[in-house]
């Protein structure tokens, strides 16, 4: 008996672009065979998946029309209700189409933006069709080479116009949605808006629903920015703002590598999995444990999901070691002397001139304070 073996209960989910993904580079062709999106399905439940996410176009081809959206769409639900499989994420291809060569709400052609907007509506209906409750935006070409093209203000303002105009579009059909946003610095546009979850996390305050916005950190894209994904993803914790996540690996100062999840930094996989699930008795993740990843292009598809799996079961294995840390007598006593709540009362009450006067009035042995050894090195 496998104990890391995927089941329903761990929520794991995965794009249909991921396992899909043929294997197409900039500097080469597709390895693998392009694969029908039921048959994705039928095989992510197998491995022990429990759902499938999608851009419009992963399932409806661009320009479909209205009869084969609609035979395709139902042909997919069919395989979801006969697979046991859910779509716990939906979200909108803005990005390959060449009308979206310069963006989609950032575009200085209103046509443009007019269509993006178009599109989404679109995608957002499928996605709820789906059963989608929560709806993903990643703005893969919202961003600049030539950075005199428009002025990055005016970007802001036009991106916040779309997010405003589609949350209100969710509002009055009454859909049971959130918006989830996700950042990349760069690639495919040379630097891209809104470049880490730090400044998702600002802009979602400055709009006109921000009660259903949060966003979609992912490991690789806070990792290309050279920052620590697991305090971004703290900081979206703590701000109730993680509505959905993006788990892969990738090495520093690389393009987007999209790895398999704990296959490069195991040590940060370990301490980002000890952060979701809670383990140190802080407030878990209670989303999908979602896998924005791909397998090498040197794999067939028999290493797709060998890939597939892999990534499951070491979200599986670091739970585990995440447990087993955080219960270990050890461990518990070192924590429990690297915290030191003498001041709390002080401290955690706040400003008020009374409780000034009293931190004034505590003495600080300075020298001895800074002498102290924080015991981190203990081995
Ligand atoms: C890339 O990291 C992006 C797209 O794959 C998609 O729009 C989003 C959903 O997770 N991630
Ligand atoms: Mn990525
Ligand atoms: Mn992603």
């Amino acid at each position: 008996m496998d104990s890391f073996a995927p089941t329903k209960d761990d929520r794991f989910s995965f794009g249909l672009w991921t396992v899909g993904n043929p294997g197409r580079d900039p500097f080469g062709e597709a390895v693998r065979p392009v694969q029908d999106p039921n048959h994705l399905v039928r095989k992510l439940a197998e491995c022990g998946a429990w759902g499938v996410n999608l851009h419009d176009n992963d399932l409806v081809p661009f320009g479909a029309s209205a009869s084969e959206r609609d035979r395709i769409v139902g042909e997919f639900k069919a395989t979801l209700e006969d697979s046991g499989m859910v779509v716990p994420m939906a979200t909108t291809n803005l990005f390959s189409h060449p009308i979206f060569k310069d963006g989609g709400f950032t575009s200085n052609d209103p046509k443009v933006r007019a269509f993006g907007l178009q599109k989404t509506m679109d995608a957002i209906d499928l996605g709820v069709e789906l059963g989608a409750k929560i709806y993903v935006f990643w703005g893969g070409r919202e961003g600049t080479e030539a950075d005199a093209c428009r002025d990055p203000q005016e970007a802001m303002k036009r991106y916040r116009d779309g997010m405003n105009y589609l949350c209100s579009y969710v509002k009055d059909q009454g859909y049971d949605l959130k918006f989830a946003l996700e950042a990349k610095p760069n690639e495919p546009r040379c630097d891209m808006y809104l470049a880490t979850t730090g400044h998702m996390l600002h802009f979602i305050e400055t709009l006109d629903h921000s009660e259903m916005v949060g966003v979609n950190p992912e490991v690789a894209h806070e990792t290309m920015a050279g920052l620590s994904f697991t305090h971004g993803v703290a900081q979206a914790m703590e701000a109730g703002k993680l509505f959905h996540i993006d788990l892969n690996a990738q090495r520093i100062g690389r393009y987007d590598q999209d790895l398999r999840f704990g296959s490069e930094d195991l040590k940060q996989a370990f301490l980002l999995v000890r952060l979701l699930e809670g383990t140190s008795g802080s407030t878990p993740y209670d989303g999908p444990r979602h896998f924005d990843a791909h397998a090498y292009r040197t794999e067939d598809m028999d290493g797709v999901w060998e890939f597939a799996v892999g990534c499951m079961r070491t979200y599986n294995i670091l739970r585990a070691r995440a447990r087993a840390f955080d219960a270990d007598p050890e461990v518990r006593a070192l924590t429990a002397t690297i915290t030191d709540d003498t001041l709390d009362p002080l401290l955690a009450a706040g400003y008020s001139s009374d409780n000034a006067a009293a931190l004034r009035a505590v003495s600080i042995d300075v020298d001895a304070t800074a002498a102290r050894g924080l015991g981190y090195e203990i081995s």
